[in-house]
């Protein structure tokens, strides 16, 4: 019996995220994908850094989820325009999920799209969603062992954020163990470590998505 062999299972994906990014480079959208595991931090790192960002970038966010809309009224919370993205139990999104979002967004109007991955250090990793930039998130209280065990969430990203330092002295995290095995795995990452209680390395952030963002203000 003849088997069928598909070759590039994520062909299909890789089709619909190069019309995304080429729908977002010709509106001057800059497209950031935010990765992590569940509970990492990262609708906390979003409701931080947003209001840092309002005032000189149209922005809007994508939440992927599996289920309840939590995520997205947090950022609706912040008057900042937000699409709930319900996988029903897929554990990524995809480009055809975020190309469907497009209309439901004022993309022509946004300078900055944060896309908000579904929590999970594995699969979203290994779907391009159309993004310029993908910021993955370790937080001190996975383990610094979690880059050497998931170097895919670390490998694409343009920026690493280290998040919940605060927790550090509660930790055996150690940090230089976790930037070395990081350099190693992505050496041209950035990493900014930030602490929502004290609010440190938001500033950092905020200017690290700035530079990153290439349409000027057009308001
Ligand atoms: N101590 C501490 N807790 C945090 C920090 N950031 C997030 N959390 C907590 O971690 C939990 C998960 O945060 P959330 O932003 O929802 O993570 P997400 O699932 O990755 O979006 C919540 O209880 C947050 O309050 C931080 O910097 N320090
Ligand atoms: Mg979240």
């Amino acid at each position: 019996m003849k088997i069928d062999v598909l070759r590039n299972v994520f062909e299909h994906n890789d089709r619909a995220a190069a019309e995304n990014r080429e729908r977002l480079d010709t509106l001057g959208v800059t497209c950031i994908n935010l990765l992590g595991g569940a509970g990492s931090g990262k609708t906390s790192v979003l409701e931080a850094v947003l209001p840092m960002l309002t005032d000189s970038l149209s922005v809007a966010v994508l939440e992927g989820d599996l289920v309840t809309t939590a995520d997205a009224e947090r950022i609706a919370a912040l008057n900042v325009p937000v699409v709930q993205l319900l996988t029903d139990g897929g554990c990524h999104l995809n480009a055809t999920i975020v190309q469907h979002a497009f209309d439901r967004i004022p993309l022509a109007d946004l300078n900055l799209l944060i896309v908000e991955n579904v929590g999970n250090p594995i699969c979203p990793a290994n779907f391009d969603l159309g993004e310029h930039l993908r910021i993955s998130i370790l937080s001190v209280a996975e383990g610094h062992d979690k880059p050497a065990k998931y170097p895919l969430l670390f490998k694409e990203a343009a920026l690493v954020l280290l998040t919940k330092c605060d927790l550090l002295p509660h930790t055996d995290f150690d940090v230089a163990a976790a930037q070395q095995e990081l350099r190693r795995i992505n050496p041209n990452a950035d990493v900014i470590s930030t602490d929502v209680k004290t609010r440190s390395g938001f500033d950092r952030l905020a200017e690290w998505i700035r530079k990153g963002c290439r349409k000027p203000v057009a308001r």
